[in-house]
């Protein structure tokens, strides 16, 4: 038997790097690496993802899928699971409940869920609040997320409000929280549940999607039923979601009192006891999706930059793009929701050198040049810049 001496003693990379250097490899170039991720296409209603970690799932979008189109295809949509979650569903048996400060708990079927209210639909994008985690710096511990723990559908479902109405929320309703069918992994550990603001939960727009770009929800994106908080990071979208408690205080669990919160003031690498609030509503957002940092490029030839851009919890205004000490304005293509994608596209005359594209969102909020560092790496905001040398 080898020991692990032996094998650190042959150096470490080396030992860590050979099985996986025998298959197609993802570079996500974070900074100081490693960097490369292997490429697996054995993943239920899954094409080639990104694996980040095998069980439970993380699964990333490869990066150029996103200058295809503002719809991010279910086989390619990303995975983010806590806890192991079910390989089955038995739809026939399947019951969510709505319980708690309501006049009427109630217990429904699938078919009672889809019936239970109006059906929307809309483009929305779902994001990690931990998307770009490894592209820190200094680097964060979790996972170590490139640029694609996002994605856009089309999401189809039964307004959630209308569940709530069905069964009688009572006055003193604060919060409700949702839960799914996962499971933690040892008993004592906290099931997985999340918490948003009554106000919210009874907007027009929030749902229980049973729907994603027309399909059924793949099931690592949490078949049969998922919340859906359009503007709001992927957190509080709860997949095989089977509970629905309503609350009249708000939620002391873990994963809202001690997990995915945001400090409230500036912070930098090594403070400690500041205050945070639970992390809500996205922030602006834009990538060029055509060329990656390092691209090289004719001299003296025009330089088409595409990309895409999310406006946070509202719609996209413009797309300016730093190019040096200049500020250019990219053209919009179409708005195909403002919860979703809208694409971008500029020709530079010609051009080598520091390029970003910073979105402006309809609130006005604009990106910062700074990544807004903070000790969960969340809520990455920042322009991404991107350096094209000359060839
Ligand atoms: N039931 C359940 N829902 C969940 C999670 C989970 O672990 N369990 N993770 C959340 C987080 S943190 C993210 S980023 C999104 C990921 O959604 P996706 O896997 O469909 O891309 O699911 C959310 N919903
Ligand atoms: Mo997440």
């Amino acid at each position: 038997m080898i020991s692990r001496r032996t094998l650190l003693a042959g150096g470490a990379g080396a030992a860590l790097a050979l099985p996986v250097l025998a298959k197609e490899m993802a570079d996500l170039r974070l900074p100081g690496g490693p960097s490369l991720r292997p490429f697996e296409p054995g993943f239920p209603g899954k094409g080639k993802m990104i694996v980040q970690r095998v069980h439970p799932p993380l699964l990333e979008t490869p990066f150029s899928l996103f200058d295809d189109g503002v719809l991010t295809p279910n086989e390619s949509f990303y995975v983010r699971w806590h806890y192991p979650m079910p390989t089955e569903i038995d739809a026939a048996g399947f019951r969510l409940a709505v319980r708690g400060a309501v006049k009427k708990p109630l217990s429904l079927a699938l078919e009672e869920v889809v019936k239970g209210g109006e059906t929307i639909e809309l483009a929305a994008v779902n994001q990690c609040a931990g998307n770009g985690r490894g592209q820190f710096v200094p680097r964060i511990p979790g996972a170590q997320w490139g640029p694609g723990a996002m994605g856009n559908a089309k999401w189809r479902g039964v307004r959630l409000r209308d569940l709530l109405d069905a069964a009688g929320v009572n006055a003193d309703a604060k919060f409700v929280r949702f839960g799914g069918l996962d499971e933690p992994l040892v008993a004592e550990a906290p099931a997985y549940r999340k918490s948003i603001p009554i106000d919210v939960a009874r907007r027009d727009d929030v749902m229980i999607a049973f729907a994603m770009n027309g399909e059924a929800l793949p099931l690592l994106n949490g078949y049969p039923l998922r919340l859906v908080v359009p503007g709001w990071y992927a957190t509080y979208w709860v997949k095989m979601l089977n509970d629905i408690e309503v609350l009249t205080r708000e939620d002391d669990g873990f994963w809202m009192a001690k997990a995915y919160r945001m400090p409230t003031v500036p912070v930098k690498p090594g403070d400690k006891d500041f205050p945070t609030a639970p992390i809500g509503p996205m922030v602006p957002h834009a990538w060029i999706t055509n060329h990656a940092d390092g691209d090289k490029i004719a001299v003296g030839k025009p330089v088409e930059l595409r990309g895409i851009a999310m406006g946070g919890d509202c719609g996209v205004a413009k797309v300016d793009v730093l190019v040096g000490d200049k500020v250019l304005s990219a053209t919009l293509g179409p708005d195909e929701g403002e919860y979703g994608f809208r694409r971008w596209s500029l020709t530079l005359p010609e051009g080598a050198g520091r390029i970003g594209p910073r979105c402006t969102n309809v609130k006005s909020v604009s990106q910062p040049l700074d990544q807004g560092w903070n000790p969960n790496g969340y809520a990455r905001g920042g322009v991404e810049f991107i350096a094209l040398v000359p060839a």
